[in-house]
């Protein structure tokens, strides 16, 4: 038995620096694959971190590549192909160029890795997540979007920098679609088990929702050309951490939804178990009546994005 293989499908921002973090937890080997015209930089980074590994005591490998048979028989394929948000612009204004890339990755990756478990990164996620599942015909516990850990994380941190309290001791879950939509779900917000709410004012509470809804813009701004991308890698190579160790773990994902929390036929942002069976299980909960109908909200918004992929 060799080592695991892990595909990077997009080796930019985010790309680059999965390669880097999966090397550095020996994950697998990892290829990054770009287009042709990114082929060198592929190699680059590949041969890059290959450099860093005395210094970090890691054996795998790492190669870059714009051909799609070197990803043959990957175990898990990470996609951030396509193109960031730029100030001003909604994830949805995405759409139109990330469709035409997700749907040519979509069929190499059937062909060449029809088992691996997929994680889907590149927005407008919920949108691109159902396109890769529809262009695929992949099975849905092996087909995931990455989004809810994200932003769950920027609610912790919020929260950690607010109270002072070490973020490792702070939990809570944002659900639906990744969007200004998205739905932090207070009431399960906590520091050691102790409810937030009696450690943060309310006005202050507020505040923090508000900032987490619109994290990612206020990182498009500051960065002036490009989004986030040292959280979302570490959020990806979580997810391929939990299915390649069935470390059976519960991640905010965009998973598919059949009746679940009322959601049939979409990917959207809720609690998924996952381990070596990919999504195992999307843990159901009863929502409150306002949870419900936040969720409801953004549920609209999401289905409104997969119309316009034509799919
Ligand atoms: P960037 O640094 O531009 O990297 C994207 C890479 O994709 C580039 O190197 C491109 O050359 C490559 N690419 C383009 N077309 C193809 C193709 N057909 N096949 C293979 N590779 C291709 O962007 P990034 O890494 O900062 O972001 C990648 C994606 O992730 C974007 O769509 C972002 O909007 C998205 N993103 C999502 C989140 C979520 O939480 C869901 C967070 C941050 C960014």
């Amino acid at each position: 038995m060799g080592r695991k293989k892990i595909a990077l499908i997009g080796g930019g921002q985010i790309g680059g620096n999965l390669a880097l973090i999966t090397a550095q937890k020996e994950l697998g080997d990892v290829v990054i694959l770009d287009i042709p015209k990114a082929e060198g930089m592929t190699k680059g980074k590949a041969l890059d971190i290959m450099q860093l590994r005395p210094h970090d005591g890691y054996d795998v490998n790492l190669t870059g590549t714009s051909d799609y048979k070197d990803i043959e028989g990957a175990n898990v394929v990470i996609i951030t192909a396509g193109v960031p948000r730029k100030p001003g612009m909604d994830r949805e204004d995405l759409l139109s160029i990330n469709i035409k890339i997700i749907t040519d990755v979509a069929e190499n990756v059937k062909k060449y890795a029809p088992n691996a478990f997929v994680i889907v990164v590149s927005n407008p996620l919920d949108a691109i997540v159902y396109s890769f599942y529809k262009v695929s015909g992949f099975p849905k516990n092996q087909v995931v979007g990455m989004a809810g850990a994200l932003d769950t994380g920027r609610f912790r941190t919020f929260l950690s920098m607010e109270t002072g309290f070490s973020v490792q001791d702070i939990h809570c879950m944002v659900m639906g679609g990744h969007g200004d939509t998205m739905v932090p779900i207070i009431r399960t917000a906590n520091v050691a088990g102790i409810p937030i709410t009696e450690l943060i004012p309310e006005d202050r509470l507020e505040a923090i929702v508000k900032r987490t809804r619109v994290a990612g813009g206020e990182l498009v701004k500051l960065f002036g050309n490009g989004s986030a991308y040292y959280a979302p890698a570490q959020c990806a190579m979580e997810m391929a951490e939990a299915y390649l160790l069935d470390k059976k773990r519960v991640i905010p994902s965009a998973a598919l939804c059949e009746g679940e929390f009322g959601i049939d036929g979409y990917f959207i942002g809720v609690p998924a178990l996952i381990g070596a069976g990919g999504v195992e299980k999307v843990v159901e909960f009863e929502l409150t009546e306002d949870e419900n109908s936040a969720l409801q909200d953004t549920y609209e918004k999401v289905k409104k994005t997969v119309a316009e992929t034509g799919l």
